[in-house]
């Protein structure tokens, strides 16, 4: 594969050079930044050589971690192998990688969970330290030095703009034809100069196609031909259908009312096989015309553009399945029509997420009686994925929807609790709770109303009575009666869960 065709900057050209003399560029205890959002357009070759470098260091006796700051979760090329040699220091803003997981909960790794939409503005402010290099998988290289990004955008345009040092990895497996789908938009500021972005709709062009890069800063082009992660999505099961069902049906209904438009508003959906199957309940649902303003375009949103029922999408990243990733690249020209990929900054802002009046549904570990709703952490200390989007949406939505089975591990979990055991999302941010059982609207309702609805609606029968008498004795026994609880039992199901393995 001849690289150059796809690097017509001269000078730029003349940086190339191996993954190895590259990685040797990257010193230890570095805050590196970079690319990488749900396992598309992170770099492939760099972190690997790292690892291995890292690895030698260690079995030297010399210590050897960075700092690593993405978009969002990367793949095992990056997060994987990292974490492997213990070599992460700091991690943000994202992960979902089993090794990474483990460093973390081991105590190991530490972890910086944050909005998605805050990252950016952190790194401007020096709320995170100074970005040392950045390491960015581009698809190209333009004549006069600009960059052509890859399949996510996430974080770049602030990584580029802010490092020191700039490492670029060209991937030749990305589709040329991603080129044009970008909108890269350089009116962000921090306060008080801040103006309105001018987004009105998913399709909205407010930007350029490509990033700018300061040639002196960049270091070493490095040139890659490896594919993106794709994990695949398990097929939709009974659960999900269920759950995809009451949301569909719930729509339906706020349509009937007039409290929806019959094209619905733009959907945001998260990352997990249960939103990944709503979106396919969708492709078989009455609504036509609908449009998404989202983070990650998944299978389930690729299928609605390919039947037409979804005519607009923007996002920051793909994140595919290799089935729907082939897909992809072998119809880009045309599905670039309807799609705009746009820096995580803009696709998770809180202004257009709640101008646009988006339909958030997103995945959850556990909700509470009184809708708060634990997306992160298993039993309260062991972090799963992170926050993700989810509460740059969900608080800023039109309509903010969390969805679970009611139970996990072969029904010994409830994941409806008295007390949730980590907060992401507050009861204020809740609206709408669902599970296979059936859907809780939480909104104009009290504390206690709500507490009714979730046992009632969302509840495993299994637990149902338990949840009941729970409430029921809060009711009489709390100090205060409007959130009602006993403090000394909120927890003592994931109490009991740890010691006995049953909740
Ligand atoms: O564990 O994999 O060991 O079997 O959690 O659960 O049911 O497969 O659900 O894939 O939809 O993920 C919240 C994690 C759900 C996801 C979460 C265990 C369960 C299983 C996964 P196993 P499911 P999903 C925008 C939006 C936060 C970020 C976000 C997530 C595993 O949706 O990370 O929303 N959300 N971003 O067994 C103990 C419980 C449990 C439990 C489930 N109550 N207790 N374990 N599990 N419930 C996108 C981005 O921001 C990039």
């Amino acid at each position: 594969m001849d690289e150059t065709f796809r690097i017509l900057n001269a000078p730029l050209r003349a940086k190339l050079m191996s993954a190895e003399a590259a990685a040797a560029l990257i010193p230890p205890g570095a805050n590196v930044g970079m690319s990488g959002f749900t396992g598309s357009g992170y770099p492939k070759a760099v972190p690997l050589a790292l690892a291995q470098r890292m690895n030698a260091a260690h079995e030297a006796g010399h210590p050897f971690k960075i700092s690593v700051w993405t978009g969002a979760s990367t793949a095992p090329e990056l997060d994987g192998a990292l974490a492997q040699v213990n070599g992460v220091e700091m991690r943000l803003p994202y992960q979902s990688d089993p090794t990474c997981r483990q460093r973390i909960n081991a105590g190991q790794m530490e972890y910086i969970d944050i909005h998605l939409s805050h990252v950016a503005q952190f790194v401007w402010s020096g709320f995170l330290g100074h970005l040392d290099v950045a390491v960015v998988e581009v698809s190209g290289i333009l004549e006069d030095g600009r960059l052509i990004p890859s399949s996510s955008i996430g974080n770049n345009k602030t990584w580029l703009d802010q490092a020191d040092k700039i490492i670029l990895e060209v991937n030749t497996w990305q589709s040329p034809d991603l080129q044009g789908m970008h909108d890269i938009y350089y009116g962000t500021q921090l306060p008080p100069h801040r103006k309105p972005i001018a987004v009105w709709g998913p399709h909205d062009r407010i930007g350029e196609p490509y990033f700018r890069c300061d040639p002196d800063k960049v270091i070493a082009v490095v040139h890659t031909h490896s594919p993106d992660r794709n994990s695949d999505y398990t097929p939709p099961d009974e659960n999900s259908r269920s759950i995809a069902g009451h949301i569909l049906e719930f729509f339906a209904h706020e349509v009937k009312r007039g409290r929806l438009p019959p094209n619905l508003l733009p959907l945001q959906s998260g990352v997990g096989n249960i939103v990944n199957a709503v979106m396919a309940g969708l492709n078989e649902g009455p609504f036509e015309n609908l449009t998404a303003y989202t983070e990650v375009l998944q299978d389930g949103m690729l299928a609605l553009i390919k039947s037409g029922k979804l005519k607009a999408a923007s996002a920051t990243a793909f994140s595919l399945s290799s089935a729907a990733l082939a897909e992809l690249n072998a119809d880009l020209a045309r599905y670039k029509e309807r799609i705009v990929l746009r820096p995580q900054e803009i696709s998770n802002h809180p202004e257009l997420i709640r101008r646009l009046g988006v339909i958030v549904m997103n995945g959850m570990i556990e909700a509470d009686l009184y809708g708060n709703v634990n997306s992160t952490h298993v039993m309260g200390s062991q972090i799963m994925n992170g926050i993700g989007g989810s509460g740059d949406f969900a608080r800023n939505g039109y309509l903010s929807i969390f969805m679970t089975p009611s139970t996990a591990k072969n029904g010994q979990i409830s994941c409806i609790v008295p007390m949730v055991s980590h907060v992401d999302h507050t009861e204020h941010d809740v609206q709408i709770v669902v599970t296979e059982q059936g859907l809780a609207d939480l909104r104009g309702l009290s504390p206690k109303q709500r507490a009714r609805l979730i046992i009632e609606n969302c509840a495993h029968p299994t637990f149902r009575p338990a949840l009941s008498d729970y409430f029921e004795r809060a009711r009489a026994g709390s100090p205060g009666k409007h959130t009602p609880h006993l403090l000394e039992e909120a927890l003592s199901w994931h109490g009991r869960y740890l010691r006995t393995g049953a909740m």
